[in-house]
């Protein structure tokens, strides 16, 4: 028979003798004929009672004679298997996943108990590999429950941390349970991503504000923004509280471009990046209406032609230049001060006669357009 410790009592079957004698019937310890295990009592007739203590787990075996005081007898054997049980937690253990947001978690162990009865103890330890600690300063355990209560701050903690859980019985029987504690943080992130920017290089201060962001575990967040190439802000921006503030003059034509920007949002153990363009576009100035060809009958007349509005997107000053199309200059008999041309060839100045490409360069110092009116 098998089992835990406690008292059990085997009643022995009826036994007989085939002459009608009297017999007598003993039990005495198969490997030590003249006692009995200290835990067995046998009361001289059919009741054997086991009362084992933890401390006599393990494998007998009893021997049952019977004899009628004449040489012949019958042995019978009995196998006694007294066994001590680990104790063991029920359900077992979990693990503990929790956000470095300063809100402590607290985890009671799971019931425990030896199956024999005996009272049960509990030490616990840090393990990494085969090496046993105690506890982090962040975790402690009392009355079968830790509490896991990292500072907001203490990013030193994230991780994970084995835990190995020691259940003893009275009698030293030992089980060893683990359980992980992983401690996480996340990075701070803007609540929608920065969009793209391009404005005209005009004489102007414009802003950029950065979209709103957070941090999952509401540590402070550090936001800086620059330059990818550069790994700084171009001279024209400057950046406080969350806006980017551009200030160009409408000839900063070396601004007139896109700057790849990279906004970064640090909780100063986990970031986040994102990246955007700031651009500055510059267009040529153009006339608001066409040219128009000019016919100047050589009568000695001195004609005028104004030249419509000249117009520049960003505002810039417009320089305007002309001169015969494929030549270095305007023909002799042609002037221009910069918005209308005079043209006035001498009544019998017949060497003029002809058709005149002239060429109009509108420059912003930046771009510029080229048209071409004729004169003839
Ligand atoms: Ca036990
Ligand atoms: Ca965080
Ligand atoms: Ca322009």
């Amino acid at each position: 028979m098998s089992w835990n410790v406690g008292t059990k009592i085997h009643t022995l079957p009826n036994a007989s003798d085939a002459q009608g004698s009297d017999f007598t019937i003993s039990v005495y310890d198969y490997y030590n004929s003249s006692s009995l295990p200290s835990f067995v009592n046998f009361n001289g007739d059919k009741t054997i009672t086991y009362s084992p203590l933890l401390a006599d787990a393990g494998e007998y075996i009893l021997e049952v004679k019977l004899t009628d005081g004449q040489p012949k007898s019958s042995i019978y054997r009995c196998y006694v298997y007294v066994t001590n049980t680990v104790p063991d937690f029920s359900p077992s253990l979990t693990n503990k996943n929790l956000y470095l947001n300063g809100v402590p978690v607290t985890y009671h162990l799971p019931p425990y108990s030896d199956p024999d009865g005996t009272a049960c103890t509990i030490s616990v330890k840090k393990i990494f590999g085969s090496v046993r600690s105690s506890l982090p300063t962040f975790i402690t355990f009392a009355d079968d429950q830790f509490v896991i209560s990292p500072g907001q701050y203490e990013f030193t903690s994230i991780g994970t941390h084995q835990i190995e859980v020691n259940l003893t019985d009275t009698t030293n029987q030992l089980t060893q349970r683990y359980f992980s504690v992983v401690i996480s943080n996340q990075s701070p992130f803007f609540s929608t991503y920065p969009t793209n920017w391009s404005r005209k290089l005009a004489t102007a201060t414009y802003t950029y504000a950065l979209p709103t962001y957070s941090d999952p575990e509401g540590h402070t967040i550090l936001v800086s923004v620059y330059e990818i190439a550069t790994k700084t802000l171009p001279p024209f921006m400057t950046f406080a509280n969350d806006v980017l503030t551009m200030t160009v003059l409408d000839t900063d034509f070396a601004y007139q471009k896109s700057f790849y920007m990279r906004a970064k949002l640090n909780d100063t153990n986990q970031y986040n990046s994102y990246d955007f363009t700031i651009s500055l576009t510059n267009t040529a100035p153009t006339f608001l209406d066409s040219l128009q060809t000019q016919i100047c009958p050589l009568n000695g007349t001195v004609f005028e032609y104004v030249l419509p509005t000249q117009f520049d997107n960003e505002g810039q000053t417009i320089i305007a230049t002309t001169k015969e199309y494929g030549k270095a200059s305007l023909p002799a008999f042609v002037t221009f001060d910069g918005l209308q041309y005079t043209i006035a060839p001498g009544l019998t100045e017949f060497q003029y006669v002809g058709l005149y490409n002239i060429e109009i360069i509108l420059s912003d110092g930046n771009k510029y357009c080229a048209v071409l009116p004729h004169f003839s």
